[in-house]
């Protein structure tokens, strides 16, 4: 069988979500201690972000051993504990995967360092270094020791690329794979894997900071149809997810679909850069609703016409969050929240909650840069400075595009550090915590509207199966779509601004039946008015 459609995946930052020990770092224990709440939700999967060890450098994606447990965050019988709870509270666990590069403290690196050959060869070496630009900013190559060689790092100094040509390098994380299968786990997401597959001879690109030359090469694909046979593949249920980089339809559609045998789903982020000036992360801008509800269309159509498969979300831990970005978050917070989740929930695809979403968090609005700690964040504030903007106008941009802002501590309650830990957080707790917080907000509008989402796409193939048709496609400030099932129908509106709309409706869903919506008594009228972030979803059976 493969993956159930009709679950919904909870991301975990375990960095961020419960500290037990009061060392000021969320742990594993702290996940057991919270799955009554989970449950309580109704999420099917919980996707941990990295808890291997690791220094650090990039928050566990700079990995040092695959297959241990860092004792920031416990120990091999916690994580084995938290996997049998969490199957009791009927949930599976999603590991992360960061198979495309390793930390440079990882024993392979320092092996190949010391002179060892084979596993020099694990590495992408070369004497002329490309063009291209690190994610993470900065030159992609750095010296390999006095070796006159120079290694590939797409992200961090510390992160190696792993060379997938070799067949040892792919043994080794097939390995890896199955070493977690064997405890339980079933569910994987893949870290940046459309970029494991590189090219034999490397090219300089201008374009892109190079990207075309490593993203979604064709040899990427028969790379994951080799790791989903040697691992995964073989087991019934369970659920596959790939984040791609920079990608397009056409390989998310061959990525996802089940006859191809590569994975079950893929997260792509042309929707996340709809408010970059010039597709460039670190500005600000306004988000264009054309574009936001052009591309969901697109790729819509596009996925469904081609049984792809995507996962479906706003938020993750690489993101700001999604109110402070698409909603008038001061006067609108809840109906905000509540549209942005009805837009995804109700959509084909599975959706993906990201901590505190369910409860309506917000970003942190820190007042100083000495708050932020991630990598990408300090090295964009000095090449912001460096290029000659003011100090204002750059804290400005980092408050706005941080990826800080959506791993601050998990908002439980109002006693100090938002109920998160007795010690200090490694990250400060949002300002927002004293209202926005679990104990607030669970009998509230957002956490139990989530809830019944979860529900409705448990109760309705229509929602878990059908097809996805675009909505009301000229509309300025109305994102919607129609899903199709065995002559069922649904329609979902989503007014995305803080004004009435009014739009009119077809004779037909005049007729129908009011599934959800964020607001009380709605009349299916022909001029019908959607108020401010309405969502409303009419189903003709
Ligand atoms: O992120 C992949 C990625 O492309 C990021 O650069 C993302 O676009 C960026 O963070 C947005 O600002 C994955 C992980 O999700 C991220 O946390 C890791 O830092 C990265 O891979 C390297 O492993």
């Amino acid at each position: 069988m493969t993956f159930d459609k009709k679950q919904v995946v909870y991301q975990i930052y375990p960095k961020s979500y419960k500290d037990t020990t009061g060392n000021g770092v969320g742990d594993l224990r702290g996940i057991i201690e919270k799955l009554p709440y989970l449950q309580e939700l109704g999420v099917d999967v919980i996707w941990l972000n990295p808890f291997y060890p690791s220094p650090q450098r990039d928050n566990g994606y700079d990995v040092s051993d695959y297959t241990a447990v860092n004792p920031l965050f416990g120990t091999m019988d916690d994580f084995e504990e938290l996997a049998q709870t969490a199957k009791k509270h009927g949930i599976e666990l999603m590991l992360d995967m960061v198979l495309n590069h390793c930390s440079t403290e990882h024993e392979w690196f320092q092996k190949a360092l010391a002179g060892d050959q084979y596993y020099q060869d694990f590495f992408i070496l070369r004497d002329h270094p490309t063009d291209w630009v690190s994610k993470f900013g900065g030159n992609a190559w750095a010296p390999f020791g006095d070796t006159g060689k120079y290694y590939l790092h797409l992200f961090d100094v510390t992160q190696a690329d792993l060379n997938w040509r070799n067949p040892h390098v792919r043994e080794e994380m097939f390995k890896v794979v199955n070493f977690w299968r064997k405890k339980g786990v079933k569910g994987f997401r893949f870290d940046v894997i459309n970029l494991i597959g590189k090219d034999e001879v490397l090219k300089n690109n201008p374009n892109f900071d190079g990207k075309p030359e490593y993203t979604d090469r064709p040899i990427n694909h028969d790379y994951l149809k080799m790791l989903n046979q040697a691992s995964f593949g073989q087991d019934q249920g369970g659920m596959t997810v790939g984040e791609m980089s920079f990608t397009d339809i056409e390989n998310c559609v061959q990525y996802s679909n089940p006859n191809n045998k590569e994975l079950d789903m893929v997260f792509n982020f042309h929707h996340l850069k709809v408010d970059y000036e010039n597709g460039q992360k670190w500005t600000l801008k306004t988000f264009d609703f054309e574009e936001l509800k052009t591309l969901f269309h697109t790729w819509g159509e596009g996925m469904s016409a081609g049984d792809g498969w995507s996962a479906l979300f706003y938020n993750n831990h690489d993101q700001p969050r999604a109110l402070n970005r698409f909603v008038d978050v001061k006067n609108f917070r809840t109906e905000g929240a509540t549209m942005l989740a009805a837009s995804i929930h109700l959509s084909r695809g599975t959706p993906y909650i990201y901590m505190g979403e369910e409860i309506g968090m917000i970003d942190p609005d820190y007042d100083s840069m000495a708050d932020y700690v991630d990598v990408e964040s300090l090295n964009a504030y000095q090449e912001l400075l460096a290029a000659g903007k003011s100090e204002n106008e750059t804290f400005a941009i980092i408050q706005a595009k941080s990826r800080d802002n959506s791993r601050t501590p998990m908002q439980w309650d109002a006693s100090p550090n938002a109920g998160f830990s007795t010690g200090t957080p490694w990250l400060k707790a949002g300002r927002s915590y004293p209202e926005i917080n679990v104990e607030n907000e669970k009998s509230g509008q957002i956490f139990t509207f989530y809830q019944t989402l979860i529900k409705l796409r448990k109760e309705m193939p229509l929602i878990s199966e059908g097809v996805y048709k675009a909505a009301y496609q000229d509309s300025k400030k109305i994102y919607a779509f129609e899903r199709q099932l065995d002559g069922q129908k649904l329609l979902v509106l989503n007014n995305f601004f803080p004004e009435n709309v009014t739009i009119q409706l077809p004779a037909d869903y005049q007729t129908g039946k009011v599934l959800l919506s964020n607001y009380d008594n709605v009349e299916l009228t022909e001029n019908l008015v959607l108020q401010p972030y309405q969502s409303l979803a009419i189903h003709l059976d």
